[in-house]
Formats: structure tokens, C-alpha cells, sequence
């Protein structure tokens, strides 16, 4: 029988926490066949609601499931970590400045990198879901030396299926048909979701719609400000969109791209594509064996350029910001 594999999820006791873990221990982040050992980490004030969730999982009597532990010391919440969901973080709430949320985030994704460095199992891959994720996963890459930095990851796959969604709308199209889609930049409102490489069923998507008017002023905003649409209809933010996304994420990159296809990942940068080499952006990336690559050789249209240098440029003063705070 296989060893489980430890998956920390922190921010357990959240929405996105509660949606994320009954799949995960359903076989879904792995595989069917991949036995899971959760370590929940949460905040004092967490530790109730999560002990909550674990009750429900063990109702569940998930045959994969082969433990679950809950901690508030992050060193003890990443003992062992093969893969680590971060999703809690520090919301901006009203009056907080940029500089704010970033020190506020800093004092938790520091720590927490720290802790991933000293504690994880050799093979860590880490998703920074929680929010600003790419800076954030930035400053625990940056206090974890001995980890590769290849290892720290950030959500902008919910956007990704997101635009692979509101094109199928667009064209009628079945989603399976779409392929090659990218997100590029920042998980924010600068994000670019780019189809000029994207095919369905086989076809040009930029092509198939043939309506520059639409994707600069219906696709591109309507992904971008998904996220508020949502807050604005359910009166919550996304949360079983944005835990299925991490699922996806986690998934593709233990399980491989499809021939053909790639997927959207917020990854260090490599200086590919002119991004500046280290920062945490977005990509265009196949995965085989449990790594990623970046799509290289797309020719890159003057429309997509200004796009991916504004977000770019977002992401280049959110590390600006951090250094100076000394999160970096
Ligand atoms: P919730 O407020 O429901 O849950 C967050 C949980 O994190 C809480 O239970 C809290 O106690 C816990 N927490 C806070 N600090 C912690 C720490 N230092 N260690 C461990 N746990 C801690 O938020 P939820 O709706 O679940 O969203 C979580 C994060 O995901 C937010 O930052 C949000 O902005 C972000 N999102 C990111 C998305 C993406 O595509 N990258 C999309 C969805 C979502 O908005």
C-alpha cells in the first residue's frame, strides 16, 4: 500500500477551506488512488470551526482519508508537508492601504515560509491561494532558501477557467473544445487573459470570435472582475470556484498537461517573455512528472504586450513594496 501523502491546508476553518478539503480527501488533488493525511493550520480563534470541519470529514468515512491533525503553530502544520494550500491570509478591509495589507500579509506568509523551509517533506510544492497571492507566495518563497523556488506557486487558474467559461459562452463552444488558453501577470484586476493562442476545436479562437471589441471591452474586464460580480451576487466571495481551481492546480501539476494543451500557473519568472526574472507571474505552462515548463517561442501581438507589461509592472512595485518592508 502507498505511504499517504501530507497535504497542509492553512485558513482551514474558511470558506474555500471548507469546500477544498472534502474533495481532497475524496481523492480528487491526487488521484483516485493516492491515500491523503491532512494537517489543518488555522489561527486560535480557527481552531473550533476546523475541529468542526474534521468531524465532517471523519463522517464522511473517506477511504482515502488516512488521518487528519490540526494546529495554530505553523512549524507543526507543515511537519512533513508534501503539498501545502495556502489559502488563509489577510483580507483588505475598508481604509487599508496597499502597504498595509502587504506588511499584514507579510507577517503571515514569512513565517509561514520559514516554517515550509524548516519542516517540509523534500518534495514540497506549495499553492499560494490567499490573497495578494503571487506577493504573497513571493515572501514565502523568499524565507525559504533551502526549498527551490520553483516549488512556490499561485492560484490564476480559477481566472483561467473563468475565461475558458465565458468563451465557450461566447462561441457556443463546449469547454473540453478549448485548449491553450492563458492567463498572464498578476491574480488581479491588471490580469490578462490572453486567447490569441487559444483553439477551439482545433480552430483560432481569436478568429473564431473575430470581435477585438469584445475581448477589450466584455472578455478581458468580465474575467478580470469576476471575482467582485460574484461578491456582488452571492453577498461572499467565491469559494467553491476558487477551491476547485486549487484543486485543478495542484492536480495538473502532480498529474501532467494534456498532448496539446497547457494550462495558466503563477510561477517565479525565469525573464521569459520579458517578465522580469524572479518575480511571481503568470504563464502559459505545460507539466509532465510533477514539473512545470514554460511555453516558450509564442509571438506576442502588440495588443497582448501592453496587457502583459501593465500587469507585469503591478507585480514588479508589489515586490518593490515588499523589499522595502523588508518581507524580502
Ligand atoms: P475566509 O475568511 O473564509 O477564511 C480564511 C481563513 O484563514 C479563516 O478561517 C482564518 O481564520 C484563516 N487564517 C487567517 N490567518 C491565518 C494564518 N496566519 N494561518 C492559518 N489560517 C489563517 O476566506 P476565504 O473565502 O476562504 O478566502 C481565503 C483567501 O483566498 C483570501 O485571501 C481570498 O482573497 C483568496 N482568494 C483567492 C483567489 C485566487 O484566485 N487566487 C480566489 C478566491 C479568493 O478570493
Amino acid at each position: 500500500t502507498r505511504t499517504p501523502v501530507n497535504v497542509t491546508v492553512t485558513g482551514a476553518a474558511g470558506q474555500i477551506g471548507y469546500a477544498l478539503l472534502f474533495r481532497i480527501a475524496s481523492g480528487h488533488l491526487l488521484g483516485a488512488d493516492v491515500p491523503v493525511r491532512l494537517r489543518l493550520l488555522e489561527i486560535p480563534q480557527g481552531m473550533k470551526a476546523a475541529e468542526g470541519t474534521a468531524m465532517e470529514l471523519d463522517d464522511c468515512a473517506f477511504p482515502l482519508l488516512k488521518g487528519i491533525d490540526i494546529f495554530d503553530d505553523p512549524n507543526q502544520g507543515f511537519e512533513g508537508a508534501n503539498v501545502a494550500l495556502l489559502v488563509g491570509a489577510r483580507p483588505r478591509t475598508k481604509g487599508m492601504e496597499r502597504g498595509d495589507l502587504l506588511s499584514a500579509n507579510g507577517g503571515i506568509f514569512k513565517p509561514q515560509g520559514k516554517a515550509i523551509n524548516d519542516h517540509a517533506a523534500d518534495d514540497i510544492k506549495v499553492l499560494v491561494v490567499g490573497n495578494p497571492a503571487n506577493t504573497n507566495a513571493l515572501i514565502a518563497q523568499a524565507a525559504a532558501p533551502d526549498v527551490p523556488a520553483e516549488r512556490f506557486t499561485a492560484m490564476t487558474r480559477l481566472d483561467h477557467n473563468r475565461a475558458i467559461s465565458q468563451l465557450a459562452k461566447k462561441t457556443g463552444a463546449d469547454v473540453t473544445d478549448i485548449k491553450r488558453l492563458t492567463i498572464w501577470g498578476n491574480h488581479s484586476a491588471t490580469q490578462y487573459p490572453d486567447i490569441f493562442h487559444a483553439e477551439i476545436a482545433g480552430k483560432n479562437a481569436a478568429e473564431v470570435v473575430g470581435d477585438e471589441l469584445w475581448l477589450a471591452d466584455t472578455f478581458i474586464p468580465t474575467v478580470a472582475k469576476r471575482g467582485a460580480a460574484i461578491i456582488e451576487a452571492r453577498g461572499a466571495s467565491s469559494a467553491a470556484s476558487a477551491a476547485n481551481a486549487a484543486i485543478d492546480h495542484v492536480h495538473t501539476w502532480v498529474n501532467g498537461t494534456a498532448a496539446g494543451d497547457w494550462t495558466s500557473m503563477g510561477i517565479p519568472s525565469d525573464g521569459s517573455y520579458g517578465v522580469p526574472e524572479g518575480i511571481i507571474s503568470s504563464f502559459p505552462v505545460t507539466t509532465k512528472d510533477g514539473a512545470y515548463e514554460i511555453v516558450q517561442g509564442l509571438d506576442v501581438n502588440e495588443f497582448s504586450r501592453a496587457r502583459i507589461d501593465a500587469s507585469v509592472q503591478e507585480l514588479v512595485e508589489e515586490r518593490d513594496a515588499v523589499r522595502e518592508l523588508g518581507l524580502i
